[in-house]
Formats: structure tokens, sequence, C-alpha cells
């Protein structure tokens, strides 16, 4: 059987008809985030483009069972219970409760291919788990979508969308076509920075922005570590994302 992956920077790159398998990333940070909050028992994530229907959607909750997660610019939202940063969405703060999320880049990426049969958000600490994932589902045809900076290229998405085509490469029995010259540098961005994630995330310009900002280091260490997450955080319905 051949796999066929296909990975475009940013959102408005996706032709309106794609595969019914989609992994959205953002690396810094949405899809760490995401994948952090439910490894640490949030119930579910549900993702937002658009702020003001954000807030319509989570002021029908019960305040005890919800959290406000807004970021814009790398900044957290006036008003919001929390940022975008991974090492927010503690055990204490996120367990059990529906989180309602928007960032200025991931949340709209993940909204763009909605209608995939099956959605998947991933950072690099959840690679290996998305990757068994895809490789369980043996369908022919997957893409990868990144999240880039305001409709342009980032390092870090393709980097970890590199890192994602090199496991299934390695690690599937299926012939891995890779379909664009996004994937194709992709992988070569991967097999340059492996050995370094953190200095990659920090070389990336979202990275200097971030740096720019205030101390994120912690947040840098998080969002580069390998394979440690054994959570596969998935679309169960249009916006929201579960632990699988
Ligand atoms: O662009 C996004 O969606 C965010 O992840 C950016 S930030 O890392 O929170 O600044």
């Amino acid at each position: 059987m051949i796999i066929n992956l296909t990975y475009f920077h940013v959102a408005k790159d996706v032709p309106e008809s794609y595969p019914e398998i989609a992994v959205v990333i953002d690396v810094l940070r949405a899809t760490t985030t995401i994948s952090w909050a439910l490894k640490n028992g949030a119930d579910s994530v549900q993702v937002f483009a658009d702020l003001d229907l954000l807030k319509e959607t989570a002021f029908k909750w019960d305040a005890s069972q919800r959290v406000m997660l807004g970021e814009r610019g790398g900044k957290k939202i006036e008003g919001f219970d929390l940022g975008n940063s991974p090492l927010a969405v503690s055990t204490k703060v996120v367990s059990g409760k529906r989180l309602f999320m928007s960032t200025t880049n991931g949340t709209k990426s993940l909204q763009k291919v909605q209608n995939a049969k099956h959605l998947y958000a991933m950072g690099l600490p959840n690679r290996k788990a998305v990757a068994e994932k895809i490789i369980s589902l043996k369908s022919e045809n997957v893409l990868i979508l990144g999240s880039g900076w305001e409709g342009s290229y980032s390092l870090e998405d393709s980097l970890a969308a590199g890192a994602l085509a090199s496991y299934l490469m390695k690690n599937s029995d299926f012939e891995i076509n890779i379909v664009n010259d996004e994937l194709q540098s992709a992988l070569a961005l991967w097999d340059f920075w492996k050995n370094d994630i953190l200095r990659c995330l920090k070389t990336a310009t979202h990275g200097k922005r971030l740096t720019n900002l205030g101390d994120y280091e912690k947040d840098f260490k998080c969002c580069s570590e390998l394979d440690c997450l054994d959570i596969v955080p998935a679309q169960v319905e249009r916006g929201v994302i579960r632990a699988s």
C-alpha cells in the first residue's frame, strides 16, 4: 500500500477538495498547547477563528466548566483566562473542563480543514502518537497543514511536517510518496535540524517574535520536546477536539 503525503505551509494554500485525513501543526504554540491540555485532563478543546463567536459559545457554558484561551500576536487577550502557553494548561486549571480557544494562526488552520473525516492536531511532543494513528488508518492520502504566521511560511511548522514524514518513512510498512516540493523541503529541514530542535525554534521568525515579547524559555523547551506525549488530539465534532 502507498500513502500519498502532501504538505501545505498555510491554510490559504489548501485546495477546495482535500484528503479525508488531515494533520494540523502549530509548533509555536497552539497544537502543542492543545496536546498538553488534553494530556492534563481537559475534557475537550473547542477552537475558533472568530473571537465574538468564541465568547458567545463559551458564555453559554457553566463558568466552572470552561476555560477561555485567547492569543493574538503572541500575547494573551485581555479578559481571557489564559493565553496560549502549553505550561499554563496544568491539570489543576484544565482537568474536566471544556477549553474555548482562539489563536492568531493555529485555530484558523484547524478550522480550514474541519470537514476532513479524520482531523488531528500535532506538535513535536506527540509526533510519534499522531504518526502511529495515521499508520493505523491505512488510508491512501494524508494532508499535513502548517499554520505559519498571518498567511506566510514558518520554519518550525515545516520542521514538524518533515519530522512526521520522516517517522512514517522509517516506521511504516507502506510506501510513502512525498507528493509536493513543500514536503520534500520540510524533510530536508528536519534532516538538518533534528539534533537541535530547540535552536531551530528560536531561530524561526516566530521564535524571535516571542523572545522579543518576554521570557519564553520554558515554552520553547516544551514545544521542542519530541515524542514525549502519547496523546492524539482528534476532532470529534466540527471544531471540537478530544484525546483519542
Ligand atoms: O499563531 C498561533 O496560532 C499561536 O500559536 C501563536 S503563539 O505562539 O501563541 O504566539
